[in-house]
C-alpha cells in the first residue's frame, strides 16, 4: 500500500461495460412505458437511480475477482457482475426513505422519493431488488455455465443480500440511531450492511472461475475486509466530504445520530484501521496465487477517494 490516490484508468472502461449491459437488458425486457402515472412509468423510477453514475465498484470486484483467476469470458461475468448494481441500487432507494436515512441527495440528484413519491419509491426498489434475480436467471447469459456454478453463485448473492448480509445490517444499522456501540458492534453492522455485498462480489469471481471452495474462502474474506475498509473511508467522507464532491448530504450520519466508526475512534485510528483492513485483506488474496495487480490498484484507490 502507497497511499496514493491515483484514479485506475480501467475503471471507466469496466463502468461502461455494466452500464451498457444494463440498458441492453431493460430493453430487451420492455418494461411497459405506455400506463404512466404522472408521467412516469416504474420503469423511468427503476432506472433513474440505477443509470445514474456511481462507482459500481460491486460489479467491478465481482469482474477483477474473475479476471485475476483467468476467468475474462464477459459475455458470461457482465449478468453476474451487473445484478449487483441492481441489488445495491435497490438498497439505496430504500435506505434514503423516511423511515430509513430520510436523505433527500443521492448521486448528486434528488433521490428517488422526492422525484417519484413515496410508494413508487418502495415498489421501484422493490422490483430492481427482483430484476436482479431475472438476470441472474436468464439461459442466454448462463448459456455454457455449469448450473452447480450457476446456483453456487446465486446463492451467495442471495445471502449477502439479506437475513445474512445488507438487510440485517440495515435493521440494527436503523435500530440503533441515537445509542452508545461498542467499536465490534460497529463494525458487525458494516460488515453485514456493506462488506457483505462487496464480499460476494469476490466470491462469485472466484465461483464463475471455477476455484474451488479454499480459494472462494479467501476471495470471501479479502471482500469482507476491503468492504470493512470502505465503509469506515465512507464514514470518513461522511464527515470530511462536502455534499457537491460526495453527492449525498454530508453530515447525515450526525442528523440521525449514528455511531460510526470514524465518530467512535476518530479520523486519525480510523485511517490506522481502515490501512489494517486492507493489508489484511492483501494477504488473504496473496493466499491464492489470482493476479492481483488492478484488485489491488482498486482498493488503494478507494480508500483515498474523495468521493
Ligand atoms: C428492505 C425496506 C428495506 C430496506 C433495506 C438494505 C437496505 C435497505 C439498505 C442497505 C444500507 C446501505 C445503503 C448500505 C450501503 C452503504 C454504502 C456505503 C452505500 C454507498 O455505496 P457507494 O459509495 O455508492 O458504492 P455509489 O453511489 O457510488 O454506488
Amino acid at each position: 500500500m502507497n497511499g496514493l490516490s491515483v484514479y485506475p484508468t480501467f475503471i471507466d472502461s469496466y463502468k461502461k461495460l455494466i452500464d451498457d449491459f444494463i440498458i441492453t437488458h431493460f430493453d430487451k425486457m420492455g418494461y411497459g412505458n405506455k400506463f404512466r402515472h404522472n408521467k412516469f412509468s416504474l420503469a423511468d423510477s427503476m432506472l433513474y437511480t440505477l443509470t445514474t453514475p456511481g462507482k459500481r465498484i460491486r460489479p467491478i470486484f465481482l469482474m477483477l475477482a474473475a479476471e485475476s483467476l483467468g476467468f475474462t469470458d464477459k459475455k458470461r461475468i457482465l449478468p453476474f457482475a451487473s445484478s449487483l448494481e441492481l441489488i445495491h441500487s435497490y438498497s439505496l432507494i430504500h435506505d434514503d426513505l423516511p423511515q430509513m436515512d430520510n436523505d433527500s441527495l443521492r448521486r448528486g440528484k434528488p433521490t428517488n422519493h422526492i422525484v417519484f413519491g413515496e410508494a413508487a419509491a418502495i415498489l421501484s426498489g422493490d422490483a430492481l431488488l427482483t430484476e436482479a434475480f431475472v438476470m441472474l436467471t436468464d439461459e442466454n447469459y448462463t448459456e455454457g455455465l455449469e448450473p452447480g456454478k450457476i446456483i453456487k453463485a446465486i446463492r451467495e448473492i442471495s445471502y449477502a443480500s439479506g437475513a445474512g448480509g445488507l438487510v440485517e445490517g440495515q435493521f440494527h444499522d436503523i435500530n440503533s440511531f441515537g445509542e452508545s456501540l461498542s467499536l465490534e458492534e460497529i463494525e458487525y453492522i458494516n460488515k453485514k450492511k456493506t462488506a457483505g455485498l462487496i464480499s460476494a462480489a469476490c466470491a462469485v469471481g472466484a465461483i464463475l472461475s471455477g476455484a474451488e471452495e479454499p480459494v472462494v474462502s479467501e476471495f470471501r474474506k479479502f471482500g469482507n475486509l476491503v468492504g470493512l475498509a470502505f465503509q469506515s473511508m465512507d464514514d470518513v467522507l461522511g464527515i470530511t466530504g462536502n455534499k457537491e464532491v460526495i453527492g449525498k448530504t454530508a453530515g447525515i450520519d450526525k442528523t440521525n445520530n449514528r455511531l460510526t466508526v470514524a465518530e467512535k475512534i476518530g479520523l486519525e485510528k480510523t485511517g490506522e484501521l481502515i490501512k489494517e483492513y486492507n493489508d489484511k485483506a492483501m494477504r488473504h488474496l496473496e493466499k491464492t496465487g489470482a493476479e492481483t495487480g488492478k484488485l489491488a490498484e482498486l482498493i488503494i484507490y478507494l480508500t483515498n477517494r474523495i468521493s
